[in-house]
């Protein structure tokens, strides 16, 4: 990797962690307001700090360190030309600049309507400029990295191409199709809205085209983190990749199910035929397959390796792994969160469960394990190395022992505050609320004790990311200069070829479209027919927001 290239990976990487500075604070902010025992000063308004919060963290960070660590693995895979590389600072520029405009909105107070913008909460139009603008940059980084693997292919006919450039295409993929719905949604109808230009809006349809991107947003944010589970991880405790057929597969099937099951976030609201949310929370429940092969893939990967080092017993070769290296650590305690945090969604996707836990802090606590500790924590455990690579220094062990600590607070802290959330989630307890004693009912007081240990938790917590925003400067500009590795695993020499059909792209593109077709156009056709202008609650005049 160049120096000018690893200045365009970098560049994405510090916005990621400036966010993770900033959007902590706010986290921090909320725990302590939740809790009862803290009143915001300057009278700056809770819902203004939950917006920053879930925008800068969910979107933000999410999006820039994808886009930088996507790069950079496609500058290792399959190389990046000058031009496409120029291209690369174009999409840096366009979101970087899109982030601005939104976060000004955000802090002038004209957009507390949080990260999911539902109308009829209505944003200054700035806000949803500057977010349009964030999507451009990224759909530019999609076709500079399909352009990287067409140009690979060109020069390598008939070879199966690098399964991390793969993957990164696939995801890019995904994140196109359906970033085309809240473009479309915010494009013709919320900006539009926004600007007085026209009178009402249908927020049914608005939601529906929201969840119809909102919900592969968040396998947008995994399959980064499933990139170096699969590739990385391998290599980094001395194993192979168990199946490259398998990864592939896995992302393919991925690409095929997160889009048509946006519904699974809108069991509750009226205007959708109850059939088609059945249909959706059946191809949710196929979602869940890919994830499934993962975990098989990680620990067949783990058992293999441990054998072949001589660790036997049924669990024996536990002990092989590498559990002193935060580069391993890290993400494998990622791995660890995803187990209920994937029960949790299987509960959350459960028609007659969602019921119960829909809109409550249970919700909360879902994500926060899935994307805050499965995929958060594997970024920053690529951060140890690919944040030296590309500037020159290397991770010594005193930063390793650093980000060790780091880890083992992560989990502490999110332990109690996602333990917390899910329970008082099932007492009831509301998301996305300020403080309130809700006219002192017994329910409320009941949550007391949970709000606390969130407060607790979420401090933990926000100490974590100061320390890692310290490990981050340091490894960017103090640590000794050096080598270090970009580790990338081969197969197992006994796996199964990986057959060509599975890079049959076109197949997998029609597929993934009929598929969107099937499970979306009634619900579409229906939100329309059922919202003509003028009927509220599903068509909004401006002024109720
Ligand atoms: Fe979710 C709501 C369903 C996964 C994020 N989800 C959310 C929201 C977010 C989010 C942000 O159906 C809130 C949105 C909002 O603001 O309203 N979710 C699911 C399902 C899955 C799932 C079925 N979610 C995720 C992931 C996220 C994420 C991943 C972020 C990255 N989710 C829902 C539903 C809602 C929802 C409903 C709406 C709720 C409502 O009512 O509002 C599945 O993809 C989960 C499958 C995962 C597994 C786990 C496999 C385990 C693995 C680890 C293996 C471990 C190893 C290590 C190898 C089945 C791969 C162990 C080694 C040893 C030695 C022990």
């Amino acid at each position: 990797i160049t120096k000018q290239e690893s200045r365009l990976y970098m560049s994405f990487i510090y916005v990621a962690f400036i966010a993770l500075l900033i959007g902590g604070l706010m986290g921090l902010l909320q725990v302590l307001v939740r809790s009862g025992h803290f009143t915001l000063p300057a009278g700056i308004d809770y819902y203004q700090v939950l917006t920053v919060h879930g925008v800068i963290l969910a979107l933000v960070l999410t999006t820039f360190f994808i886009i930088g660590f996507q790069f950079a693995l496609m500058g290792k895979t399959v190389g990046i030309s000058d031009r496409q590389r120029r291209l690369g600072w174009l999409s840096f520029w366009t979101m970087t600049i899109g982030t601005a405009i939104t976060a000004t909105t955000i802090l002038l107070g004209k957009a507390s309507v949080l990260y999911t913008f539902y109308a009829p909460l209505q944003a200054h139009p700035a806000f949803y400029i500057g977010l349009t603008l964030v999507i451009v940059g990224s759909w530019i980084a999609a076709f500079v990295n399909f352009h990287q693997l067409a140009v690979w292919k060109k020069k390598h006919p008939g070879e199966k191409s690098p399964l991390l450039a793969f993957m990164v295409c696939i995801n890019m993929a995904m994140w196109l199709i359906c970033s085309i719905g809240v473009a479309v949604s915010v494009l013709f109808h919320i900006i539009p809205w926004s600007l007085g230009w026209i009178p009402s809006i249908n927020v049914l349809l608005s939601r529906t085209l929201f969840w119809y991107f909102g919900h592969p947003l968040v396998y947008f944010w995994l399959l980064p983190a499933y990139m170096a589970w699969y590739a990385i991880i391998p290599k980094i405790i001395g194993g192979k990749i168990f199946s490259d057929a398998l990864a592939r597969l896995s992302f393919v099937l991925f690409l095929f199910f997160s889009i048509p099951v946006g519904l699974h976030h809108q069991l509750t609201e009226p205007g959708l035929d109850s059939t088609w949310k059945f249909i959706q929370v059946v191809l949710t429940l196929m979602v869940v397959i890919p994830s499934l092969m993962t975990a098989f893939s990680m620990f067949a990967t783990f058992e293999i390796t441990g054998r072949k080092k001589g660790y036997g017993g049924l669990f024996g070769w536990l002990k092989h792994l590498p559990w002193k290296d935060v580069r391993f650590v890290a993400p494998f305690v990622g791995m660890l969160a995803f187990i209920p945090g994937g029960a949790g969604g299987i509960i959350n996707a459960s028609h007659q469960m969602n019921s119960l836990v829909h809109n409550t802090i249970w919700v909360t606590g879902h994500f926060h394990l899935t994307v805050a500790t499965t995929v958060v924590l594997t970024f920053f455990g690529v951060a140890y190395w690919l944040i030296p690579h590309l500037t020159g220094r290397t991770l010594t062990k005193s930063i390793n022992n650093l980000g060790l600590v780091q880890t083992y607070l992560w989990a502490i802290g999110m332990t109690i505050m996602s333990a917390a959330m899910h329970i008082q989630g099932l007492l009831g307890g509301p998301r996305r609320s300020n403080f309130s004693d809700y006219g002192g009912t017994e329910q409320a007081a009941e949550w007391g004790w949970y709000q606390l240990a969130q407060a607790i938790g979420g401090s933990i917590l926000f100490i974590a990311i100061i320390l890692m925003v310290y490990i981050v400067a340091k490894l960017a500009f103090f640590a000794p200069k050096g080598e270090e590795e970009f580790p990338i695993a081969e197969e197992e020499e006994n796996a199964e070829p990986t057959p060509m059909w599975l890079e049959n792209w076109k197949l997998w593109i029609a597929i993934t479209i009929a598929l969107i077709l099937f499970a979306y156009t009634v619900p579409i056709m229906d939100v329309i027919q059922n919202a003509p202008p003028g009927s509220p609650p599903f068509d909004w005049p401006i002024g109720n927001s």
